[in-house]
This record gives C-alpha cells, structure tokens and sequence, in this order.
C-alpha cells in the first residue's frame, strides 16, 4: 500500500518562559513529510517538551509509527513488560510517577525521547509536570556549575528499598503496586552518570539527577543527599517547570536529555491510563568528553545506542 506523504506548517505556541509549547496545525501520524518532522523537532529542541492536543484518532500502532520517524523506537522498558513491543502502559492501578525523574536513567542509553498518549483521564487532577534541566544548569552560581561539572552519580532501579519497607510495616500497598515494583527490578541496573552531560544535538549542558541517583561517586551518604538536594532543588522550583492539565486526545513529546516530569498524585483513586513509546538515546557525555559507565545490567535488549 502507499500513502500520501502529508505537508504541513506547523504553529508552535509556547507555554511558559521556562519550557513547553502547544503544536497546533499537525494531524499525528506515520505519514507526515520529512520537513514537518523536522519542524517538529526543532520545535521539541527548543521548547523540551510540546503538547498536541484533539489527536483522537491515534492508536497505539499510529503512536508507534509517528514515534519511528522521530527516531529508533525501544523496547518498553528495560525491566518492565508492558505490550512486549513499544508501549509501556501508564496505569494508575499499577502505580504513579509522583517523584521527579528522567526517564530509566539507571541505565547508560538515556532514551532520548518520550512520547505519551492520554487514553483514560480522571475527572479532575491528574496534571505532568515538566522541568528544564538545560535552564537549572544555566541558572546556578559559577561556582556551583564548576561543582557540578565535577561530579558523578550512580543510578539505580533499585532506589526505593528503606520507604518500601517501613510502607509494608505501616500496611501499606496492594498486591497489584507489589507486583509491579517486584517487576521493575526483576533485573538489577546501576549507571555512573555525569552530574552535567552536554547534550547531543543542541551542545547544551544539561543536569543528569532525579529519582534514580542513590549516592554521588566518592561522597557519603549525608553528602550525597545534601548536594542531591542543593541541586535537585535548582531543577523543579516552579519557575522552571510547565504543569500540563491533560484533555482526551492529547499527546505529549519531551526531550529525556533536557528534561524531568513528574505525575501529580492528586486525583484519589481515579482510573488514569496513558501510553508512552520511547526513542533511544545516546550514552551521556560529560563536560570534559568522558562517557557514563554501566555498574550493573546489559541494557543492550532494551535499545541500541543512538548516534
Ligand atoms: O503519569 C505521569 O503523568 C507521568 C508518567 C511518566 O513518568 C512517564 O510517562 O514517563
Ligand atoms: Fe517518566
């Protein structure tokens, strides 16, 4: 079968002086041309992370599609079955993504991008918020940037084990949430990443934290949290965050090198179901040229290296 490739100009409405933009004038899908890909990701590179809102009519085969011409899709999820394909279910009954994170940085292939579908919405809350970790780095002291340049992390799915536990102890979380984390870390991942990687195609230098650090390379555990705090704070005060309140039909796109989200836990025990398909990425640079190294795991089936 062929099909038509299809033009479009596009119109980018940014969100907020921080990150996000609005595409509007696009119709998702596998078929669209090569410019107005490459508008789109000019767009996603500029912006790091754009909302398309009235996509109704995609599915996760049309999802999948629009993903590949954006770059290589991945697997789920390096521990996670979800479809056994592409898409790695969202679903609130399995658990929620209320914690600042970068995508599935516990291995050394970051994805590179993210993209999620709203399927199932509750009737009131539910929002992602989004920070700029290319503006937290810009915005710091020069002495904190030289700080930061120095320093390595080590990132692991294996990150939640003390709040675990005293949960189990106070009786906390069901069997279906206790299923989903015992499949999170069937496999066991530790990445040593650098604080400040510089970001493949815009050369920008990004901070590399969120949920997964456990500890910085060569600090105790009392100086890991502190610097993890100083820093971490930088990235997801609200001046440099976009909040999105999500419509059915909406799709949204972040750049995973430039980025965290963050799932707000706000709509009781409502249904929620998105979809993502991720793109791969590269290995991580550090600001004096040396790449991320893998402590623990292969992630080779999760996704190639993108170069
Ligand atoms: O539930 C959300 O809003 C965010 C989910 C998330 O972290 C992800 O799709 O990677
Ligand atoms: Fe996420």
């Amino acid at each position: 079968m062929t099909s038509q490739l299809v033009h479009t100009t596009i119109q980018v409405h940014q969100v907020s002086s921080s990150l996000g933009a609005e595409i509007a004038g696009v119709r998702i899908s596998g078929d669209l041309d090569p410019t107005t890909v490459t508008d789109i990701r000019h767009a996603l590179l500029r912006h790091k992370v754009i909302f398309f809102r009235d996509q109704h009519h995609v599915d996760d085969a049309t999802q999948r599609a629009f993903a590949s011409l954006l770059g290589t899709v991945t697997k789920p999820h390096p521990t996670v079955a979800g479809d056994g394909d592409a898409v790695l279910p969202i679903d609130s009954e399995y658990g929620k993504a209320n914690s600042w994170h970068t995508d599935v940085t516990f291995i050394d292939r970051i994805p590179a991008i993210s993209i999620l579908r709203a399927i199932t919405l509750p009737p009131y809350g539910g929002t992602t918020s989004w920070a700029n970790t290319v503006r937290a780095y810009e915005k710091l002291h020069p002495s904190l940037k030289a700080l930061a340049d120095k320093f390595w992390a080590v990132h692991s799915n294996l990150y939640d084990y003390a709040a675990e536990r005293d949960e189990k102890r106070i009786g906390g979380i069901d069997v279906k949430e206790q299923a989903r984390r015992d499949e999170f870390r069937h496999l066991e991942f530790e990445t040593e990443h650098p604080v400040v990687r510089v970001h493949p195609e815009t050369g920008d230098r990004s901070l590399v934290l969120g949920h997964f650090v456990r500890r910085f390379v060569g600090l105790n555990s009392h100086d890991s949290q502190d610097l993890f705090h100083l820093l971490q704070r930088h990235i997801t005060r609200l001046d440099n965050t976009v909040r999105w309140n999500w419509r059915p039909g909406d799709i949204a796109i972040w750049d995973n090198r430039a980025t965290q989200h963050y799932g707000v836990d706000d709509y009781d025990s409502h249904p929620r179901l998105l979809h993502r398909i991720t793109l791969a990425g590269d290995i991580p640079v550090s600001v004096d040229g040396i790449r991320s190294t893998p402590r623990r795991g292969d992630a080779a089936h999760f996704s190639p290296v993108a170069t």
